[in-house]
C-alpha cells in the first residue's frame, strides 16, 4: 500500500475532518445580498432572531394577535422571540440552536441577557464582517435569489453591475410560471407588450424580457419554486410559458433551471413569510420535463420528505437532473442525515448535498456547520466499509470526494 493510503478508523476521521474543513463551499441557493445592496444585506442578532423560521416557532407559544407583532419594531420583535424561545423555553429546535452555534463560532460570550449579546455584535464594518462570516463558514461563493419583480431589489440592478465576485446571481421567476394572470400587469409596467392569453406576441415579448434580465444580471441559472400541485404538461399558461419562453431561452443561453418543488404557499397568511408549508408533489411533472428536454439541465430540490426517495430514483434515470440540498423544513439534522444517507446509497457522490437558504449572513455559519457534521459522520462510515473490504482508500480519494460534494458537482453540472 502506498504512503497516501489510510490505514485506520482514526486516520479516516482525521482525513475526512480535515478535508471538510479545508474545502471551500459553493452555496448554490441563498437569499443573501452583497453589502452594495444596502438594506437587503441582512446581518446581526436582531435580524437573526426575527428569521421567519423562528417567528413561526414563537407564535406557537404567543397569544398576542398577529397584527400586534407586525406593528412592533425589529428590536421589539427580537426581544419577544428571545423571551419566548430562549428564556421561557430552552432553545431546542434547529433554528434556535442555530443561534447558539453562531454565537459560539463568532466567540460571542453566551448570555441570557440579549443586550449583552447585542453589544458583542455591535461594531461592524459591513464588508469586513461579511468576509469574516464567509471565512468562518468557509463559504467561497454565494448564489443569491434575484427577483426582477421586486422593486426594492430592481433599483440596485438598474444602477449597473453588482461588482462583488463573492456573489453569483440566479434569476428567480416564480410569478411568471405560477401566477401569470397577475404577473402580466407587472411585466407590462416594465415596458413589455404582453397579454393574459399567451399568444405569439406575448411569447416574443416574454422572451425579450428574459433575455434582457439574463444580460443584465448574468445568472448562474434560472430558478422557480413550484407548488406541490405543479403538473407538466398541462393546458394552462404555465406550460406555454415554460415550453415557449423559459426553456428555449435557457437553451439559448445554456442556463440550467433550478426547480424547487413542493410549496404550499400562505397556508396561514397572518404569518406572512412564515406562513408557507410543504406538500407532497406528483413526480410525473419532473419526469416529463427531464425526458422531453434531455439537453436542458435541471437542478432539483423537493420540499416534502415523502418525495425524497422518488426524487433519488428519478435522478438515477436522467443525467440532466442534479439533486440539490435539503430544503427549508428538511434542513433539520435528523432529516438531513436520513436523506443524505439515502442519496449516498443510491447515487454515490453524484448529488449536491446541501444549500443554506440563508437570509441573514451569520446563518451561513450554523447551517454549514450542522451539515458538515452530518456529512463527516456519513463519509466516515463509507470509508470504514471500504477499508474493511480491503479497498485501498487514499487520502486523495477522500479529498476528491469531498471536493465534489461541497463544490465540484455544482461547478461541473452548471458549466459542462
Ligand atoms: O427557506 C426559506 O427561507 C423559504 O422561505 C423560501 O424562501 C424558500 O427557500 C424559497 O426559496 O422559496
Ligand atoms: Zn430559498
Amino acid at each position: 500500500m502506498g504512503n497516501n493510503t489510510v490505514k485506520s478508523r482514526s486516520e479516516i476521521r482525521d482525513v475526512v475532518a480535515q478535508g471538510i474543513q479545508d474545502t471551500k463551499i459553493i452555496d448554490v441557493h441563498t437569499h443573501l445580498f452583497p453589502p452594495s445592496f444596502g438594506e437587503l444585506c441582512l446581518y446581526g442578532i436582531d435580524e437573526l432572531l426575527t428569521y421567519h423560521y423562528l417567528i413561526s416557532e414563537a407564535f406557537l407559544w404567543l397569544d398576542i394577535p398577529y397584527e400586534s407583532f407586525w406593528k412592533m419594531s425589529k428590536r421589539e420583535q427580537a426581544d419577544l422571540i428571545w423571551e419566548t424561545l430562549f428564556l421561557q423555553n430552552s432553545p431546542v429546535s434547529e433554528a434556535a440552536q442555530g443561534i447558539l452555534t453562531i454565537l459560539d463560532e463568532l466567540n460571542v460570550p453566551v448570555s441570557k441577557n440579549l443586550d449583552d449579546v447585542r453589544r458583542a455584535f455591535d461594531q461592524r464594518d459591513v464588508d469586513e464582517y461579511i468576509s469574516r462570516v464567509m471565512h468562518v463558514s468557509n463559504v467561497e461563493e454565494i448564489v443569491m435569489t434575484n427577483d426582477p419583480f421586486d422593486p426594492a431589489e430592481r433599483q440596485y440592478w438598474e444602477k449597473g453591475e453588482m461588482g462583488d465576485d463573492r456573489f453569483r446571481s440566479a434569476l428567480r421567476l416564480d410569478p411568471l410560471v405560477n401566477d401569470w394572470d397577475h404577473t402580466v400587469a407587472l411585466v407590462r409596467e416594465m415596458g413589455y407588450e404582453v397579454d393574459e392569453r399567451v399568444d405569439r406576441r406575448t411569447v416574443k415579448s416574454l422572451q425579450q424580457f428574459l433575455k434582457d434580465w439574463i444580460e443584465k444580471i448574468h445568472p448562474l441559472y434560472v430558478a422557480l419554486s413550484l407548488p406541490h400541485t405543479f403538473t407538466f404538461p398541462e393546458r394552462g399558461s404555465s406550460t406555454r410559458i415554460l415550453e415557449e419562453c423559459l426553456i428555449p431561452i435557457c437553451e439559448q443561453y445554456e442556463l440550467p433551471m433550478a426547480l424547487m418543488v413542493g410549496t404550499k404557499r400562505q397556508v396561514n397568511p397572518d404569518l406572512k413569510l412564515a406562513g408557507d408549508m410543504a406538500g407532497r408533489a406528483d413526480m410525473a411533472a419532473l419526469e416529463n420535463l427531464c425526458r422531453q428536454y434531455p439537453h436542458q439541465k435541471f437542478l432539483v430540490t423537493m420540499l416534502s420528505r415523502e418525495n425524497q426517495y422518488e426524487l433519488i430514483t428519478l435522478s438515477r434515470k436522467f443525467r440532466n437532473l442534479m439533486i440539490f440540498g435539503c430544503w427549508w423544513f428538511l434542513n433539520t439534522p435528523y432529516l438531513v442525515e436520513e436523506i443524505t444517507r439515502m442519496r449516498f446509497q443510491l447515487l454515490g457522490n453524484r448529488f449536491i448535498p446541501q444549500h443554506s437558504d440563508c437570509r441573514v449572513f451569520e446563518q451561513l455559519i450554523y447551517k454549514w456547520k450542522h451539515t458538515k457534521h452530518i456529512l463527516e459522520n456519513l463519509l466516515m462510515e463509507h470509508y470504514e466499509q471500504l477499508l474493511k473490504k480491503g479497498w485501498p482508500v487514499e487520502v486523495s480519494d477522500i479529498r476528491n470526494d469531498i471536493e465534489k460534494l461541497l463544490r465540484g458537482n455544482v461547478l461541473h453540472f452548471i458549466n459542462s
